[in-house]
């Protein structure tokens, strides 16, 4: 906060001009209490050619509680995992809506038992980074970019989450033992196959133990069919305002319809080159829902018969809830016989 006690706020995509020279930092989450830059959980300081200066990120920072005017224009497996998949025990309650660019609402405790949480260790304590899906209890899959930034002794996997801030009843962390990229992963397309299965070490002998807050989401078979107009279910701890850098601190969960694919291709949405097999789209061309930077990797379950099945995985988008520009999702359907030769080994 360079000394500024009241507070910041983050800028993206060079909203203060887009800046000069080598660009020495690609990701970097702070605590606020550091000296320096340097001081933030990001090992990988040097030139990085993924970024461009159009990219270039802000920080606005705050005297005592002086803050202008939010901006809220929406423009700015096993037998038993098989057994047990998909099945919540809390029903997702509604509750009053706040004014979130996200346009999510905080979802009930074990509404979403099988989201979880990728953070990244810090010199004192660790961050939200992305999102992550229980779908046994050694595995777990997340977006292919989640965890291309660091060595993987650098993540820590936590289940059964609910409020970031206080260790809730029956969390969990887990330290992983492998991460299976997908072969292709960004191969052809930026983003293309972003999927990555984690298997997890076992903590005093014992995988993930399910609770009541802690269960697997179904795999759907390899021949769903993904109807435009259907309605599932996103959540994570990600950004719930296009203006606020700040992550959730409640889990979110927010309804959105599948949409066609060829109205996504349309060239004022993302064009025919972004998209690709493994893609899809979900939310409103007008804009408002949508999932955020810090929620991908997470799930977008949808209910079929009573179960929740894993349809996407929270991968990219322009932004958060503006008009067209809704969120892309890997289409899990796609990657069925892959997750089943790793896993099977
Ligand atoms: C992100 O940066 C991100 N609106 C995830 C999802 C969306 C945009 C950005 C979709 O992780």
């Amino acid at each position: 906060m360079l000394g500024f006690p009241g507070g910041a706020k983050l800028h993206k995509e060079a909203a203060f001009g887009p800046g000069k020279g080598p660009i020495w930092i690609n990701k970097i989450q702070c605590n606020g209490n550091e000296t320096t830059l340097k001081d933030c959980p990001a090992p990988n300081w040097g030139p990085s050619f993924e970024c461009k200066h159009s990219e270039d990120a802000g920080v606005e920072c705050y005297l005592d509680n002086y803050r202008p005017e939010e901006n809220t224009d929406p423009e700015s497996s096993t037998q038993q995992t098989l057994e047990i998949c998909g099945m919540a025990d809390v029903i997702f309650k509604p509750s009053p809506p706040v004014a979130k660019v996200s346009g999510g609402q905080t979802a009930a405790p074990g509404s979403q038992p099988w989201t979880a949480s990728i953070r990244v260790k810090g010199t004192t304590k660790s961050f939200h980074w992305c999102g992550a899906v229980i779908i046994s209890d050694r595995h777990l899959l997340t977006a292919a970019h989640c965890v291309e930034d660091y060595p993987k002794g650098l993540y820590i996997v936590r289940v059964g989450d609910w409020d970031q801030d206080v260790e809730d009843v029956g969390e969990k962390e887990f330290v992983i033992q492998t991460v299976n990229f997908h072969p292709d992963f960004n191969i052809g397309a930026y983003l293309s196959n972003d999927i990555a299965l984690l298997t997890i070490k076992r903590h005093s002998g014992r995988g993930i133990v399910f609770t009541d807050k802690v269960k697997p989401a179904c795999l759907p078979s390899e021949s769903t069919i993904y109807n435009p107009g259907t309605e599932c279910t996103i959540s994570g701890w990600g950004s719930i305002g296009q203006t606020s850098g700040g992550y959730a601190r409640k889990l979110q969960s927010a309804k959105v319809p599948i949409l066609k694919t060829e109205d996504c291709m349309k060239k004022q949405v993302y064009g025919p080159d972004k998209l690709t097999g493994g893609m899809f789209c979900a939310g409103f061309l007008e804009g408002g829902i949508d999932s955020c930077q810090g929620d991908s990797g997470g799930p977008m379950v949808c209910q079929t018969r009573e179960k929740n099945e894993l349809w996407g995985i929270i991968s990219w988008g322009y932004g958060c809830g503006r008009p067209n520009k809704p969120g892309v999702y890997t289409r899990v359907a796609s990657y069925i016989q892959w997750i089943k030769s790793v896993i099977e080994g």
